[in-house]
């Protein structure tokens, strides 16, 4: 077995980012966002007005200083390709820079397909061996949340560890979705459990466990050698959950990084912000939750700006009616190119592009880009997809009976919208 160490002394200088490489998954459809991620991955999916959430892990990799990157896709990729194309090519090979757009396409073995997240960095090795970054930081492309590597490269290189990994206390029961582990004194992991259906909890906090965040540290020369190790494994899937960093565990050293040590604070009612957006309720949430006064995430912070593509539009414009109705916004989020007519809004988020026509209403509202609210319709608890035109008149969210026949209704009561839906009712 590999072991790390022998791959050279490990001494910390200078920036560690700039000579690493961010390798972001994202290829995973994100199924629990229901008809949100029929037709694009994940990672594509708007968040908080004017981004991605892929822009949330590139953004990271950049305000860390890391200057390669390369995005792994699958599923559905247009357009994430669309938005990388539009909006990060902006790192230069002249400048020692690179970004690299990696689908799956039969680079190692003849498969279409990556089998797993462990193949979907195998298969590009030969891209990565060529770059030689001394170390790769492996990256999730569907998490919302601030976090400078750096300081994860920097305990990586100080334990000498075959792996770091991100973790973080969360609610022990929703820990079941996640990697799950138990740590000793020195931060080492004794016990990983892929999605367990009962997660063990921290000692002195049973109510909670230490999930992993899915970012992982590796020496790269190290991980090439292990990923074609278990290339050759039979009984692998190929998945880094539930593979590789177990075998580690068992078989060499791997070790925790507390996410509250490099989770970029930039509020003063500081709580670790990290959220895998992975069912409509939480992707809901997460973006309504920016329209409070003081948000658990800040987008506003110029220290760690979220880089995107965004349309460029005229400001967003707010008018009366005909009869001097005015057209307001409260407690919400505005993105360029809205009309907001005689209507309004209130603690909702619209995308670019949005108009609300007059006598119209929204409340808890995500609205993503290029949506049309007719006039008198009325919207409360929803998320309608991009590009809808929501006929005059509509009511949503008011009778749960009628929306969970014509929408998509959650357990917790939001609604999603999409033109196929409304066309259906048409129809
Ligand atoms: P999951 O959330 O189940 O668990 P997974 O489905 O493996 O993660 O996806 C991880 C990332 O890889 C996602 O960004 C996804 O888009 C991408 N991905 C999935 N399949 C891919 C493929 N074939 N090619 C390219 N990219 C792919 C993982 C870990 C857990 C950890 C959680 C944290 O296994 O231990 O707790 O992430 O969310
Ligand atoms: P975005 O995620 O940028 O909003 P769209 O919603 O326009 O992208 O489309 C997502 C994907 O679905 C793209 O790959 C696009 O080519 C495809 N697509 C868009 N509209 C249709 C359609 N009516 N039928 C089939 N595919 C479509």
């Amino acid at each position: 077995m590999p072991n790390s160490r022998e791959y050279g002394p490990e001494r910390a200088h200078g920036p560690l980012a700039r000579t690493a490489m961010a390798f972001v998954l994202a290829g995973g459809r994100g199924s629990r966002l229901m008809e949100l991620t029929d037709r694009r991955a994940k990672p594509a999916v708007y968040f908080g007005g004017k981004s991605r959430i892929i822009d949330f892990a590139l953004s990271n990799a950049i305000n860390s200083g890391i200057r390669r990157v390369a995005v792994a896709t699958q599923y559905k990729a247009h357009s994430l390709i669309r938005h990388l194309q539009r909006g990060w090519t902006f790192l230069r090979p002249e400048r020692n820079e690179s970004f690299d757009i990696l689908p799956a396409s039969q680079r190692v073995s003849e498969q279409n397909w990556y089998l797993g997240t462990a193949d979907a960095v195998f298969q590009n090795s030969d891209i990565i061996a060529d770059m030689a970054p001394r170390h790769i930081v492996l990256l999730a492309g569907d998490h919302i949340y601030k976090m400078d590597y750096e300081k994860m490269l920097a305990q990586h290189v100080e334990s000498g560890a075959d792996v770091t990994v991100s973790c973080m206390a969360v609610p022990r029961l929703e820990a079941r979705g996640f990697g799950v582990m138990k740590v000793d004194q020195t931060a080492r992991i004794v016990e990983f459990l892929e999605k367990p259906a009962d997660p063990p909890g921290i000692p002195d906090r049973p109510d909670l466990a230490l999930a992993s965040m899915g970012v992982y540290v590796f020496e790269t020369r190290f991980l090439l050698d292990l990923l074609r190790r278990d290339a050759e494994d039979p009984n692998s899937e190929h998945d880094f959950g539930k593979d590789i960093i177990p075998w580690l565990m068992r078989n060499g050293t791997a070790v925790a990084h507390r996410f509250e040590r490099s989770c970029v604070r930039s509020s003063s009612e500081f709580q670790p912000y990290w959220r895998d957006v992975g069912t409509v309720d939480a992707y809901w949430e997460a973006n309504i939750d920016l329209t409070d006064i003081v948000p658990p995430l800040d987008l506003f912070d110029r220290d760690w700006p979220i880089w995107t593509y965004a349309e460029i539009t005229p400001p967003a414009k707010f008018v009366h009616d005909v009869a001097g109705r005015r057209g307001e916004a409260i407690s919400s989020l505005v993105s360029g190119g809205c009309i907001i007519s005689g209507a309004s809004a209130r603690r909702s988020l619209l995308f670019t592009g949005t108009r609300l026509h007059s006598w119209s209403k929204v409340e808890g509202a995500v609205l993503l880009p290029q949506v049309d609210v007719g006039q008198h319709a009325r919207l409360t608890n929803v998320v309608v997809d991009r590009g809808v035109r929501i006929p005059p008149g509509l009511v949503v969210g008011e009778d749960p009976v009628e929306d969970a026949r014509r929408f998509r209704r959650t357990e917790k009561g939001i609604c999603l919208v999409t033109q196929a839906m409304l066309d259906k009712l048409a129809g």
